[in-house]
């Protein structure tokens, strides 16, 4: 698949500190340098059923700064997404709308595009469907199979489903740490099945549909079906990234059962690697006292925002405004903020002399090695600003070092 233009990155005099993350997993910091130079990082992408918004926009810029802050410590990093252009909320929808189901993926997966070009979110080196990741799919449960790790359940159609059994992975559970009555709850809540009759263990996943009517269906060795969701990210990150890579990250409503899943189903696979060095997860964005989310419809577009003539780059600074890690609810008052500052920064950066600026370039970078803590970097570039605009200090072209510094690591235009 095709991912989006690719915003210039400058390249900045000074180094960064090596970047040290949140890892769900152990629930402490971790310290990612790339054993070879090249950080790999796996990002959940959409399912393309419904415009991007700013719950979106907030996760997929968390993991913009771990790229940029990787990038400013003088590493290379490979950078691989998804598209879930097949699942059940898309087909749901396709059928409520009436709509071609893959004119609909088609759709909002360029809208998506647009809206992550006009953020200057970094594009992965591999956009990747899981339409035309079947075969890998098919190839991994094959895998599973040879393991004794997958069996048939028999469904409504006289045909059957294929599902994982989670209890061949000795690690499960390790991804969130949950228990397993929490595990039970939220497993039903996101898309499992914990009740199906024929499952041997409740938290089982599928991984292959057998073809229902109604359903597009792919032939496979597997019989004719479709991929289950969790497959799809083990399959997709162990082609195109290998084992052991540095990241796999998402929203944290994926830390159960997606991406608890997703790494036992590769370890089984393969149980003499790890799939990811570390689990990382954004806060989720609320709207009116919920999560913003597509199926209750408590949305802000970052398309609708434009529209209504917001400037990218100030929706950019009001999203850097609370810590990716945190739960935040969005109001108009975080847009209203950034607009009165972003001008502000403009001025002062344009100011021909101005405060020193070498120790804020130095904050700047350690505040996003610090576990991407952008706030912090805004406010050290707050309060240059407004001592350069004070009259403060005479460092001749100050303005443009903290213009580069702001673009390279937190892509902010100046
Ligand atoms: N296609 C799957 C991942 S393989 C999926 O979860 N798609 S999604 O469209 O529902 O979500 C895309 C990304 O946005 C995921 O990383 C998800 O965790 C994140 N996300 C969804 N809602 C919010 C929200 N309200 N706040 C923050 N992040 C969110
Ligand atoms: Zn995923």
């Amino acid at each position: 698949m095709r991912a989006w233009p690719a915003p210039d990155v400058p390249v900045l005099p000074v180094r960064g500190p090596e970047v040290r993350v949140h890892d769900s997993a152990t629930g402490g910091l971790v310290e990612l340098v790339p054993a070879d130079g090249t950080a790999r990082m796996y990002v959940c992408g959409i399912t393309p059923y419904d415009a991007t918004h700013l719950g979106h926009a907030s996760t997929y810029l968390a993991f913009d700064l771990l790229n940029r802050a990787w990038r400013s410590a003088g590493h290379r990093v490979r950078y691989v997404q998804n598209v879930t252009d097949v699942d059940d909320p898309l087909l749901e929808r396709a059928v409520a709308t009436g709509e071609d189901w893959v004119a609909l993926a088609e759709r909002e997966t360029e809208l998506f595009r647009t809206d992550m070009t006009a953020l200057r979110v970094l594009p992965p080196d591999e956009y990747v469907g899981a339409v035309e990741s079947i075969p890998l799919v098919v190839a991994m449960i094959e895998r599973l199979r040879d393991t004794g790790a997958v069996y048939p359940v028999p469904n409504e159609t006289g045909g059957e489903d294929l599902y994982f059994s989670v209890t061949a992975d000795p690690t499960f559970g390790a991804v969130s740490g949950w228990e397993r009555d929490q595990m039970l709850r939220i497993f039903a809540e996101r898309g499992g099945d914990p009740d199906r009759p024929g499952k041997k263990d409740p938290l089982d996943c599928l991984l292959w549909q057998g073809e229902r009517p109604d359903d597009p269906a792919w032939d496979s060795s597997l019989g004719r079906g479709r991929p289950g969701w969790h497959i799809e990210c083990s399959a997709i990150a162990r082609e195109h990234l290998g084992a052991d890579f540095e990241v796999q990250g998402g929203g944290s409503d994926l830390v159960f059962p997606h991406h608890e899943m997703s790494a036992a189903e590769a370890q089984v696979a393969d149980p003499e690697h790890r799939f990811a060095r570390a689990y990382v997860h954004a806060g989720m964005v609320a709207l009116d006292g919920e999560k913003m989310s597509k199926s209750k419809g408590n949305l802000e577009l970052v398309s609708r925002l434009r529209q209504e003539n917001a400037e990218p780059d100030a929706i950019r600074l009001a999203l850097l405004g609370h810590h990716y890690r945190s739960d935040w609810e969005w109001t108009a008052a975080d847009l209203e903020r950034a607009e009165a500052l972003l001008p502000r920064l403009r001025t002062a950066v344009k100011a021909p002399a101005g405060a020193p600026s070498g120790p804020v370039v130095a904050e700047v970078l350690a505040a996003l090695a610090a576990d991407l803590d952008a706030p912090r970097a805004l406010r050290a570039i707050h309060a240059w600003a407004e001592a350069t605009l004070d009259g403060v200090g005479a460092e001749a072209g100050a303005g443009t070092q903290i213009a580069l510094v702001a673009d390279a690591a937190l892509g902010l235009r100046l």
